[in-house]
């Protein structure tokens, strides 16, 4: 079983490949809640919305986030009505909210809900958040602290970030379905998808469980970087590291990791920090990393896997 962390449009473009490559009973997804948040009454979990819509193939590959043809006749009634238009949410990808929001109200848990709807949406491979509590994603900034969607969107990642909180986090407890597969002794590997490691990934190594779960780990864990050349494909990330004091480049975040990555996938673009990455006692390997079609995201994923493999035996 590999187990695949992941967060926005990175993780859920090498999602698409990974579930190409592994079958349901192999791989699974766990996907960062922290940018979730109420907003017109609807309780809104963009990353899980995110992987499950790329997974089903109706996901916008423009925008990254929302569905593919989607129509906004809800958003501009709204907004003639003087609704808040600054979070926009279309017609079809509506339905989730919908169907969340009723659900929770019904004390249905979040990891239930998502199991249903991905499999209302043809998805086999299980996507589970990575808690069924509340847990926010705050951003400390110039600005004073942010709600992250109030960071992310509506300032359009513009102020000037100091760090980050998950609130809820320390209370925070994994989906029963999870637990047993972390405690299963079938993982034989996790891979760390190409998020924004500040608000993708480290919300879910916030969990305390996934935490003690990966410091005590008998498997090895892989990670694709999110930064090629310098920058990120999509998303803040560069800007966050740099206003923090990271360089930004791949180094930068396998220093940022740390400890809690054994091996790392990078670009070709990359190819010349190999061996500072390799000095930093990691596992390194150098291939396209940059999924611009479905076809690349497979071939990135098999890399990753026969990776995992290799790694996974040798210990
Ligand atoms: N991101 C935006 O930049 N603008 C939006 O209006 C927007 C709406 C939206 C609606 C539903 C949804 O699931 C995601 C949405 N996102 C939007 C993306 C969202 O901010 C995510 O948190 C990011 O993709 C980061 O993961």
């Amino acid at each position: 079983m590999i187990v695949a962390l992941a967060g926005g449009v990175g993780g859920a473009r090498l999602a698409v490949g990974l579930a190409s490559v592994l079958p349901p009973q192999r791989l699974t997804f766990v996907v960062n809640t922290g940018d979730d948040f109420e907003h017109l009454g609807f309780a809104i979990s963009p990353d899980l919305d995110t992987v499950m819509y790329t997974l089903a193939g109706v996901g916008n590959a423009v925008t990254g986030w929302g569905r593919a043809q989607e129509t906004w006749n809800f958003m501009s009634a709204l907004g003639q009505l003087g609704g808040e238009t600054w979070f926009r949410l279309g017609d079809r990808d509506l339905a989730v909210h919908v169907l969340r929001t009723l659900a929770l109200r019904r004390g249905i848990s979040l990891s239930e809900i998502t199991r249903v709807l991905a499999t209302r949406f043809g998805i086999k491979h299980p996507v589970i958040p990575m808690t069924d509590s509340p847990l926010r994603t705050r951003v400390r900034t110039d600005c004073g602290e942010l709600a992250f969607q109030d960071y992310f969107v509506r300032r359009g990642c513009r102020p000037r970030v100091q760090g980050f909180r998950f609130a809820g986090s320390r209370k925070a407890r994994v989906p029963s379905v999870l637990q047993r597969i972390m405690h299963s002794g079938e993982v034989r590997a996790a891979v760390i998808c190409p998020s924004n490691p500040y608000v993708s990934i480290a919300p879910i190594l916030s969990v305390p469980e996934i935490r003690h779960w990966m410091k005590r780990r008998t498997f090895p864990v892989i990670a694709v970087s999110p930064i090629v050349g310098g920058a990120a494909l999509k998303g803040p990330a560069a800007k966050m590291m740099r206003e923090l004091g990271a360089e930004p480049t791949a180094l930068g975040v396998v220093r940022h990791h740390g400890s809690s990555v054994d091996a790392w996938v990078i670009d070709q673009q990359d190819a010349k920090l190999q061996h500072a990455i390799e000095r930093e006692g990691k596992l390194v390997i150098v291939t396209d990393t940059v999924m611009s079609d479905r076809g690349k995201s497979v071939q990135l994923a098999k890399r990753v896997v026969s990776f995992a493999r290799a790694l996974a035996s040798e210990r």
